[in-house]
């Protein structure tokens, strides 16, 4: 088994990045339940992702998403964010929302409307410039409903005079994450659906533009870790979209659905050596709390990443290793196995109490008042949401 004090000293330096807009309300198309006391601005989500950070203490920075997250003064953002512990981190576009993106944004045939999308990319730079983020996040909606709508090549074409447009306007401790998602919403083709996609892309522009793998944008059955181990050996892997699915891009809490998988994800990881900071890897939660409530939604997801890691980090690698070279094929999955089924929640319990935090997160979340405080405070006003 590993050395303990080493297994915690890994977990405490593990950030995990909390997205701003899975503190306001969301839904599916069928409704979008709203919750009281939910956020109603981008001030407003930092206060709670300050008290995710709070409790957890592994999780110093939240993502934007614009213009969801739009304001006046994002250098003030910054500070406010500061105020409460913790940093603006990842900066979101979004070219999915507005009616001229009907059919595509810089994949679109029209030209004035792929030059609207990149205005909006290029904003989003300036916006890291003033909050001092180092990554740009690039989900795109594109793609098309039918065969014939419009022509695969040509909109890849158009893709990749998109991003390098917006990857030369890149300062050089800034990144471009671009995120795959094999459909939705579009039906039949999706410009950027596949790992393989992204990371043609990314490097056909350079060493600042990596693959973002959204747990959730796969088809059932892929063998997610797989294409982990091969991004990481390809130096390509630039961050997680962690959530969890049962069927399609269900948006739950990350380890809910299948914690073996992201037990399975973060051994690739740490052999890799890629879980510390210096790995480069940003690991970002994107989920929608449709019906639980949103900030104890957060601490748990953390917990659950934390606990996935804690047992992947647990496993005996030389152990591991000596079955594999052997060919002993259950030794080797024996190894895996107890880590996996070790209960690590003593250890994470310790780790929280040795940083001078409570070893029940969301328990100590639910005493602290500020459940009360928020839905008390926060009346009036139109709550944060999609607004899709
Ligand atoms: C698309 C996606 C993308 C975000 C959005 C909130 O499904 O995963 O990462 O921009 O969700
Ligand atoms: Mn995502």
């Amino acid at each position: 088994m590993r050395d303990l004090t080493a297994v915690k000293a890994a977990l405490k330096q593990h950030e995990i990045e909390l997205p701003s807009w899975a503190f306001g309300n969301s839904g599916t198309r069928f409704k979008v339940f709203g919750q009281p006391g939910v956020p109603r601005t981008p001030w407003e989500k930092t206060e709670d992702a300050g008290q995710v950070h709070r409790f957890t203490g592994v999780a110093p920075s939240m993502a934007v998403h614009i213009p969801w997250d739009k304001v006046d003064d994002y250098q003030a953002l910054a500070r406010y964010a500061g105020d409460h512990g913790i940093r603006i981190g990842t900066v979101n576009a979004n070219v999915f929302q507005d009616d001229d993106y009907k059919l595509g944004s810089v994949c679109h045939p029209d030209p004035r409307v792929r030059r609207k999308a990149v205005a909006h990319l290029l904003d989003c730079v300036d916006i890291m410039d003033a909050t001092g983020s180092r990554d740009l996040k690039l989900w795109f909606a594109d793609g098309t409903n039918y065969p014939g709508q419009d022509d695969i090549r040509a909109r890849q074409d158009r893709l990749a005079e998109a991003l390098a447009t917006v990857y030369d306007r890149l300062a050089e401790n800034q990144r471009m994450l671009v995120e795959y998602k094999l459909f939705e919403p579009s039906f039949y083709s999706t410009d950027i659906p596949d790992w393989g996609t992204s990371l043609l892309h990314c490097q056909a522009l350079g060493d600042q533009a990596q693959v973002v793998v959204d747990t959730g944008h796969h088809a059932p059955g892929t063998n997610i870790e797989f294409i982990v181990a091969l991004l990481l050996r390809a130096g390509r892997l630039g961050g997680f979209d962690f959530n969890s699915r049962f069927y399609a891009d269900d948006d739950l809490m990350v380890g809910a659905a299948d914690p073996f998988q992201l037990f399975r994800i973060m051994h690739e990881v740490i052999r890799a050596d890629a879980l510390r900071p210096a790995g480069g890897i940003a690991f970002m939660l994107d989920q929608c709390h449709n019906i639980e409530p949103k900030i104890p939604a957060q601490i748990r997801s953390v917990m659950n990443v934390q606990e996935a890691t804690a047992k992947a980090l647990l496993i005996d690698a030389d152990t591991l290793a000596e079955a594999q070279r052997a060919g002993d094929v259950l030794a080797a999955n024996a190894a895996m196995m107890d880590a996996y089924n070790t209960d690590v929640r003593p250890l994470l319990a310790e780790l929280r109490e040795e940083s001078g935090l409570d070893p029940d997160p969301v328990a100590a979340y639910r005493r602290s008042g500020y459940p009360e405080k928020i839905v008390a405070d926060r009346v009036g006003g139109t709550p944060a949401s999609w607004g899709a």
